[in-house]
């Protein structure tokens, strides 16, 4: 079965960046990599996409033969992965055999991503022990306590609908300074104390947001700049540990 790497967040939090950057990362080191692009809207794929679901879905030619705007498409070209499900599935599975991981870059607004049915299937169709969720954390948006815990829940809101083991990826760490970073993964450590810093809200609310965003403390946030490289080492290690279970792979 395929080691397969789903790359999820919100609109511009880098996933398309960080899949082209792990890969040529991973490239390097000799690992033997597959990536996919599931984003049919996207206009520019910086990396070597070996499956591309613009291949199947012409996003274009849905706005203009449907009349629809920006926001129709897009949910219309989400839903239309469903009827490429199968041949999708049966290449990752051909292109996963020989790779040591399959990273999977997926639509630009997570709920395409998350909330609808096409992608769950796509999901539910490989083994969640080979599978893990990289989800992405942007800087410009959880270097505030609010922007944090909003992200965490949301964090915990595609961790309910997609059911897989996640990691948590800090994502432009070159735009944000050292000390912002320690504090971010401080907050991960104990929300409590990221909330109480949050006036004016009401407590009990204030605690049942700590103890949902607790239930991720086990996740380890990992820092990284798809510009600088800076962090693609240990989430790289990461990954081999995930898919391996212990053993690194040969990178
Ligand atoms: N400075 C900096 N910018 C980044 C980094 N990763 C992504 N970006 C920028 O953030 C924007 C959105 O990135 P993209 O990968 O397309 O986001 P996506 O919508 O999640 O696929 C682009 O303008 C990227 O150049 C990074 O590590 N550092
Ligand atoms: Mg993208």
């Amino acid at each position: 079965m395929p080691n397969i790497c789903y790359i999820v967040g919100t609109a511009g939090s880098g996933k398309t960046m960080l899949t082209s950057s792990l890969q040529r990362y991973l490239i390097t080191r000799g690992a033997s990599i597959t990536t996919i692009n599931l984003d049919p809207a996207v206009q520019h794929v910086p990396y070597q996409a070996d499956i591309d679901i613009r291949e199947f879905i012409n996003f274009e030619q849905l706005v203009d033969e449907y009349q629809l705007g920006p926001n129709g498409a897009m949910i219309a070209a989400a839903d239309l992965i469903a009827d490429y499900i199968h041949e999708i599935q049966e290449q990752i599975t051909d292109l996963g055999e020989s790779s040591e991981v399959v990273l999977i870059d997926t639509p630009g607004q997570i709920e395409l991503f998350a909330y609808r049915t096409a992608s769950l299937k796509i999901i539910q169709s490989f083994p969640a022990d080979t599978s893990t969720l990289a989800f992405l954390f942007d800087s410009a948006l959880v270097s505030n306590i609010s922007g944090f815990l909003s992200i965490n829940l949301l964090a915990t809101s595609v961790q309910i609908r997609l059911n897989l083991p996640m990691i948590h990826v800090l994502t432009k760490s070159d735009l944000i300074k050292a000390h912002q970073i320690e504090t971010i993964l401080s907050w991960r450590e104990d929300p409590y104390v990221a909330i109480e810093e949050l006036h004016g809200m009401n407590r009990e609310f204030s605690f049942g947001i700590g103890q949902i965003v607790e239930t991720l403390s086990d996740i380890p946030i990992l820092p990284i700049s798809s510009l600088t490289g800076d962090g693609m080492e240990l989430l790289a290690a990461h990954l081999s540990r995930t898919f391996t279970a212990g053993d690194d792979w040969s990178i």
